[in-house]
């Protein structure tokens, strides 16, 4: 594992303290296992005991959310917001609600966001937050009385140049305005302390657009190393929430050929691709009817849906060029990267935060697979996030070109960056050694020169 002994040696601490965190631990260990040589070169980072402090969250706030549901029952569930990391810009990041929310899973998105948040080039320090709140099956008054449970705590803990929440898994544009609400009712002012707002109120152009936009922006950049493109390239791409729905329809643009998407439930087949029209379709019932993406197999002839509920995924045995995994973590198992491997897929955008166990991506990268790492390839979101923040404080509004182009300039300036610190540490291509180096070097920098805290 770390060859450096000092890498060693706080990976060794990190698990002895967190022995009840495999997400965390996990992501902890992908990112050590590639620091090494940059530790090396920096001993600084060893006197000033930055992987020690990088480690422990700022402060981790967890909080009991209650409420209640249509039939008057009182309801319980926990909220949090971890503040990992702050040496770059206010704490940064989404809001998770999903059954499976912990402590372990937000330590593991806010450890990756302070990484990814770095790569954006934007003063964005690294957190993020949520709840085990299942929106799923919730009328519409349900969820908003929850947002505002919610809100009415955390609202303390937040603000535009303290932290600033956005969403994630279960949390889009209609959890966002209830919560936007319930901040400005209770602090009287109207501040960007939330992103991913709604148009009309202070929201940005492509917000929503971004992270799956800027994934397929950053493949681009990958293929074009190589003298190739994503055209007539067959995809598949799981999930089929935020992220999902605009990878698919960016890879439709660049004329690619996406034959699978997802959900918690299954995935759908469809030989023919999914094109422009059959995506309208999914985004109304995913977005507006909130239906279920076994329905698309209903609707369009010639498409299977596959129920999924194993550890591996038959989705990943679909012969396919590339593969965007844009659901949750670990949802390529090492089985499905040894599938990937063997019926020849070429490259993979991460979508979602840490979507491959570490063994997988070993195996994918030992095989010369082209693998673009969460913390570079879906930085888009969080960087147009960055650019909300900066519209809401000049109290403007930039137009949709201006924002598409800057998001199209940070995604190639975070794969440059990538490629060029992999080079230098003498593994061209290995973008995950390269995202992890160049983001703890700007994030190990700035913390030395803001002294001990
Ligand atoms: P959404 O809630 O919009 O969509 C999530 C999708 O993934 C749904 O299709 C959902 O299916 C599926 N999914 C969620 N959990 C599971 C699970 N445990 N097993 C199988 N399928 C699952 O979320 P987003 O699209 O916003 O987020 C997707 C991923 O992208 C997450 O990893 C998130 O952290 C990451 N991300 C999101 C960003 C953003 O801007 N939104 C930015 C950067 C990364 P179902 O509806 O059935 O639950
Ligand atoms: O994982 C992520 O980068 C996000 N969920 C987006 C965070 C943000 O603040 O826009």
């Amino acid at each position: 594992m770390a060859e450096h002994a000092y890498v060693a040696r706080a990976l060794e601490e990190a698990h002895r303290r967190n022995p009840t965190e495999p997400e965390f631990l996990q992501a902890v260990d992908e990112v050590f296992e590639t620091i090494g040589p940059a530790i090396k070169r920096h001993p600084e980072f060893e006197q000033g005991r930055i992987l020690e402090r990088l480690l422990e969250p700022e402060r981790i706030i967890s909080f009991r959310v209650p409420w209640l549901d249509d039939r008057n029952r009182v309801q319980v569930n926990r909220g949090y917001r971890v503040e990992f990391n702050s040496a770059l810009g206010p704490y940064k990041g989404g809001l998770r609600f999903h059954p499976s929310v912990n402590q372990s899973i937000l330590k593991f998105l806010g450890f990756e966001q302070i990484f990814k948040n770095a790569l954006t080039g934007l003063s964005l320090g690294g957190g993020k937050g949520g709840s085990d709140f299942d929106p799923k099956g919730k009328s519409d008054n349900e969820v908003m009385r929850f947002c505002q449970s919610f809100m009415t705590e955390l609202a303390r803990h937040i603000g535009e140049s303290t932290d600033v929440p956005a969403g994630d898994i279960g949390v889009g544009a209609r959890e966002i305005g209830y919560m936007f609400g319930q901040y400005k009712r209770l602090r009287n002012e109207f501040t960007g302390a939330l992103t991913g707002k709604g148009l009309l109120w202070g929201g940005s152009e492509i917000r929503t657009e971004a992270t799956g936009y800027g994934l397929v922006y950053f493949a681009h950049e990958m293929l074009a190393t190589k003298g190739d493109s994503l055209a007539g390239k067959t995809c598949i791409v799981s999930g089929s929430g935020n992220v999902a729905q605009y990878a698919v329809q960016k890879l439709i643009h660049e004329h690619a050929r996406v034959v699978a998407m997802s959900d918690s439930g299954g995935f759908i087949h469809d030989p023919e691709g999914i094109n422009a029209e059959k995506l309208e379709w999914i985004l109304e019932l995913k977005n507006v009817r909130r239906g279920r993406i076994s329905q698309y197999a209903e609707h369009f002839r010639g498409a299977t849906f596959t129920a999924v509920n194993g550890k591996t995924n038959p989705l990943w045995s679909i012969k396919a060029d590339g593969a965007f995994p844009c659901a949750t973590q670990n949802e390529i198992s090492f089985e499905d990267a040894k599938r990937l491997v063997k019926n020849g897929v070429k490259f993979i955008g991460e979508g979602s935060n840490m979507p491959i166990v570490n063994e997988g991506v070993a195996h994918l990268l030992d095989h010369g697979v082209l693998l673009a790492p969460a913390k570079a390839s879906n930085a888009g979101g969080v960087a147009t996030s960055g650019l909300e923040m900066a519209q809401n404080s000049q109290r403007q509004a930039w137009s949709r070109e201006t924002i598409d182009q800057e998001l199209r300039r940070i995604m190639h300036d975070i794969h440059a960056a990538c490629a060029r610190t992999a080079a230098e540490y003498g593994q061209p291509g290995n973008y995950m050694l390269g995202a992890n180096v160049a983001a703890l070097l700007k994030v190990g920098r700035a913390m030395l020169e803001q002294g001990v805290v």
